[in-house]
């Protein structure tokens, strides 16, 4: 653990009302300089230590699937250290989701880092509310580079406005998932926008039901080091899971609770 203590991220974050306008109408939003230059390299540190740990699991990128060559995903890194731990619960970043949803208050579901390495896969389309057994719920995710990344690399590229449809099945990000959910984009006629070159502090957040996805990291050196941090509205009530999928995270990320709790675990605090 590193023995200064890391920048304070509880400042309230001036959020321009056009960005709750978009967020409201294409299910996502790109926010810049949430964090500092400054503050996003302090917190770089612990978060890169556990994930560059944690990838040493992973078999060589050629032997994975669609998903494992996508990123390397490391989850619930808050409980791990200290000093993550301020900056998943940092309330700057929560103000930030609830006023996008347009909500009070907010609770952590869980964070992860994605780092797509060097030459790393796509990103296959998916909705990421597909998991969580949080049906009706309003739930956003934060995605936060840690380094500059541009489109090249994999930020993220958006099905505006596909919110709108709602849970569409179980469909684990997959080739399955990317080809089935291009021909609801294509169908509906969502444009598919890029959030662009982003700077190392810049955050998008998106809504649980946006199709989203990403290309591929088009660099052979550099790896799009990403933290995320999904957030649920507070008084949620966990939905009874339909999927093995929603089953997996009911026990993984609402230990102890079942369908009809209020999603309210000790792992899930109101930030
Ligand atoms: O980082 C990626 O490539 C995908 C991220 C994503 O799907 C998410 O954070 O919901």
């Amino acid at each position: 653990m590193n023995s200064n203590p890391l920048p304070d991220l509880s400042g309230e974050y001036n959020l321009d009302p056009v960005l709750v306008q978009q967020y409201q109408q294409n299910g996502w939003a790109l926010v810049r300089g949430l964090a500092s230059e400054d503050e996003v390299a302090a917190y770089r540190t612990p978060i890169t230590n556990l994930t560059t740990e944690h990838a040493k699991n992973y078999k060589p990128i050629e032997e994975r699937d669609t998903y494992g060559k996508a990123f390397i995903q490391h989850m619930n890194l808050w409980l791990m250290d200290e000093d993550v731990r301020k900056f998943t619960l940092a309330k700057r970043f929560a103000g930030v989701a609830a006023k996008l949803m347009g909500v009070e208050r907010v609770r952590i579901y869980h964070d992860q880092a994605l780092y797509k390495e060097p030459l790393g896969g796509p990103t296959p389309w998916h909705q990421d509310q597909q998991y969580w057994p949080l049906d009706g719920v309003k739930c956003v995710t934060l995605w936060m580079p840690l380094v500059d990344a541009t489109q090249e690399m994999g930020t993220l590229n958006f099905a505006s406005g596909s919110q709108s449809l709602g849970y569409l099945g179980p469909l684990n990000i997959s080739d399955d998932s990317d080809a089935q959910l291009e021909n609801q984009i294509r169908d509906n006629g969502f444009p598919v926008v890029s959030a662009g070159d982003m700077k190392a502090g810049d955050a998008t957040f998106h809504n649980g039901w946006c199709i989203h996805g990403a290309p591929g990291n088009a660099s052979n050196t550099t790896t799009r080091e990403v933290m995320t941090i999904i957030y649920f509205e507070e008084g949620a009530v966990i939905s009874a899971p339909d999927s093995p999928q929603r089953e997996n995270d009911l026990a993984t990320w609402f230990p102890g609770l079942v369908a009809g709790d209020k999603a309210a675990s000790e792992i899930n605090p109101l930030v």
